[in-house]
């Protein structure tokens, strides 16, 4: 979908309507969330002669596309401490100690957007609480508080169980910093208000854990504004938007019968959701997904529809997902109704997405990724793929998927069946083939047709 056509539009025309308003766009530094961190702003912000600062949520390319600012950031040195003083909303005042590190770095647009933006050179900051508390193998059960983060507020907290926590205002189970390996069940927001946000978590970095059964969160039940990966979100409901996730990052997740109430987006509402399972989430509007950008997903059987033009889907499994290599076959689970969300041996989805959007190298169960050289699309990665061929494509054109096919010229055209899937021709048919017919000397330079 075009960017005009998106939500993220608006970050762009209020960044180019505010710089209009001042004379000298280079005194300016033009501030945004989580949403805000879309390539396309730090391309305009520098057409323009303006500045940036946005918290991230993409672990982008950089240098030449050989690393991540993640990869480049961990390695660079700390320069400096810096002291914050914060008062809770009870008057109580605190202090946390930062270690900040910066660096300049190459950073590269997404892949699929190398021919319409070029690389940008951007300071890039990281700012981490120095001596973090560590809570290990803990229960939190039945806490509540006034403020935020019923259970936990702050700290690191590694395969501890939440149950029955609640908060007034943000993150009825935990507010800021680091879930490892936890269980979240039945934590929820105590007020019916539509400012307030994470039934489950709220700014929180979540890995290995299973949210269920939050709610009474108005948005994001499950998790607001965090990063999740490995994660299970399921049987969640929000009283309006974003069952399972809101404004959060979802990496290898399943997503699973999840509900947002009042309007939208009963898995995820304004998230991205990379190699996720969205199944079985309902909503007013778009059941699976509302606002999202999601990558290498199946979002399928999610009752009132899987997703609406708000959403964009790439190299996804979707019922009319329309096009960015996306297939709207059935995703042929192992078994729903059980809760086994993983791939059959013939499902479309095996190799079918595309590796430069896949998060990590292991997959939900923490298995490899890349199996038979491409990611599955969905949260599970096929371990025994006989096959190096979409399936999808495969399977589209009556080819066999035990590996028999992948390097035979099935229509005699001196093209076997891979190159045939990498080239986007039909296997089936010997006069659709990747091959210069008329290489000619345009005013524009070589033209290369087939
Ligand atoms: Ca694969
Ligand atoms: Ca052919």
């Amino acid at each position: 979908m075009p960017i005009a056509e998106k939500a993220s539009f608006r970050w762009l025309e209020n960044l180019r309507q505010s710089t209009a308003l001042t004379s000298n766009p280079g005194d300016c530094v033009h501030l945004g969330d989580r949403e805000s961190d879309i390539f396309e702003l730090f391309s305009l912000a520098h057409e323009l002669g303006t500045n940036f600062l946005v918290r991230t949520c993409v672990d982008r390319l950089a240098e030449d596309a050989g690393t991540t600012v993640a990869a480049q950031m961990k390695k660079a040195p700390v320069k400096g401490r810096h002291r914050v003083q914060g008062r809770t909303k009870q008057g109580e005042s605190y202090e946390a100690d930062l270690d900040i590190k910066y660096e300049q770095l190459q950073v590269l647009p997404p892949e699929g957007k190398w021919k319409d933006y070029a690389d940008l050179t951007l300071t890039v900051i990281h700012a981490v609480e120095r001596g973090t508390p560590l809570v290990m193998n803990c229960v939190l059960s039945g806490n509540s508080t006034g403020d935020s983060g019923g259970g936990a507020y702050r700290g690191v907290l590694n395969h501890c169980t939440f149950s029955g926590n609640t908060a007034t205002n943000n993150g009825g189970g935990a507010l800021v910093s680091k879930l490892i390996s936890c269980t979240l069940t039945d934590c929820a927001l105590t007020v019916n208000s539509a400012t307030y946000a994470g039934g489950g978590v709220n700014n929180y970095t979540v890995s290995n854990c299973v949210l269920t059964a939050n709610t009474s969160s108005p948005f994001g039940a499950g998790a607001s504004s965090s990063a999740l990966d490995h994660c299970t979100l399921s049987w969640i409901s929000a009283f309006h938007s974003g069952g399972g996730g809101y404004q959060s990052v979802l990496n290898n997740c399943l997503v699973i019968s999840n509900t947002a109430g009042a309007y939208a987006g009963g898995g995820a509402y304004y998230s991205t959701l990379n190699n996720c399972t969205v199944a079985g989430n309902s909503a007013p509007q778009g059941g699976g997904v509302k606002n999202c950008t999601a990558n290498n997903c199946i979002v399928y059987f999610n009752p009132g529809q899987n997703y609406d033009f708000t959403s964009t889907l790439n190299y996804s499994c979707a019922l009319e997902p329309g096009a960015y290599g996306n297939i709207a076959n059935e995703p042929l689970f192992m078994d729903m109704t059980a809760g086994d969300f993983r791939l059959q041996p013939d499902s479309p989805c095996i190799n079918s997405g595309k590796n430069s959007l896949a998060p990590s190298v292991t997959d939900f169960s923490n298995s490899s990724r890349f199996i038979a050289g491409t990611v599955d699309i969905g949260a599970y990665e096929v371990q025994s793929a006989s096959s190096v061929l979409s399936y999808a494509w495969a399977q589209q054109f009556g080819l066999p998927t035990d590996g028999s096919a992948d390097y035979a010229d099935t229509d005699g055209d001196g093209l076997n069946n891979w190159q045939e899937w990498i080239a986007g021709t039909d296997p089936t048919n010997s006069t659709s083939v990747l091959r210069i017919l008329s290489p000619s000397n345009t005013l524009a330079g070589w033209r290369v047709t087939w």
